[in-house]
C-alpha cells in the first residue's frame, strides 16, 4: 500500500521565494509543494504539504498526524532551534521523521548550528537548497521499506 509522509514547514517559510532569494533561493513554496508532489508520485509516496508560522498550530499538526501518517519530513525553520514543544511532540508520536534545512544550519550564525528537534529524527538533510525535500522523501521511501 501506499505510504503517506506529512511534509511540515515552519515559519516564514511562506515566503520563500519572494524575500532573501540570495539566502534561500527564488523558489517558491507553492512551487516546492508541487515538486515533492511530483517526486513523491514517481517513487509511490502520498504526501500532505503543510506550512504554519505558529509553533502551537505545528504540534497540533504532528500530534495528528499519528493517526493518518507514515513518516514526518520537517524544516521547523526558526522553531529548529528553539522549541522543546515541537521535539516533545515528534518524540511523543514516534513516527519515523527526516528533517530538511534549506541552508547548511552548520555554517551559519552560532544559534543556528543547534537543532533541538534532531533528537527525534532519523538523519538531517541540510545545505542543499530545496532538493532537500527530494531527499528526504528518498530517504524516508528507504526507511519505510
Ligand atoms: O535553512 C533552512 O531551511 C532554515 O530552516 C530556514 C529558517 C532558519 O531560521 C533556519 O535556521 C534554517 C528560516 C526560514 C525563513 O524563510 C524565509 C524565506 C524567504 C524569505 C525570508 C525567510
Amino acid at each position: 500500500m501506499t505510504k503517506k509522509i506529512l511534509i511540515i514547514n515552519g515559519p516564514n517559510l511562506n515566503l520563500l521565494g519572494e524575500r532573501e532569494e540570495k539566502k534561500y533561493g527564488k523558489v517558491t513554496l507553492e512551487e516546492v509543494k508541487k515538486k515533492c508532489e511530483l517526486h513523491a508520485k514517481l517513487i509511490n509516496l502520498t504526501i500532505k504539504f503543510e506550512q504554519s508560522n505558529i509553533e502551537g498550530e505545528i504540534v497540533t499538526i504532528i500530534q495528528n498526524a499519528r493517526k493518518e501518517f507514515n513518516g514526518i519530513i520537517i524544516n521547523a525553520a526558526g522553531y529548529t532551534h528553539t522549541s522543546v514543544a515541537i521535539l516533545d511532540a515528534l518524540l511523543a508520536i514516534k513516527l519515523p521523521t527526516v528533517e530538511v534545512h534549506i541552508t547548511n544550519i552548520y555554517n551559519r550564525e552560532d544559534f543556528r548550528k543547534k537543532s533541538l528537534i534532531s533528537e527525534a529524527a532519523k538523519g538531517i538533510i541540510c545545505g542543499f537548497g530545496i532538493n532537500g525535500y527530494i531527499m528526504a522523501l528518498d530517504s524516508m521511501k528507504k526507511i519505510l521499506n
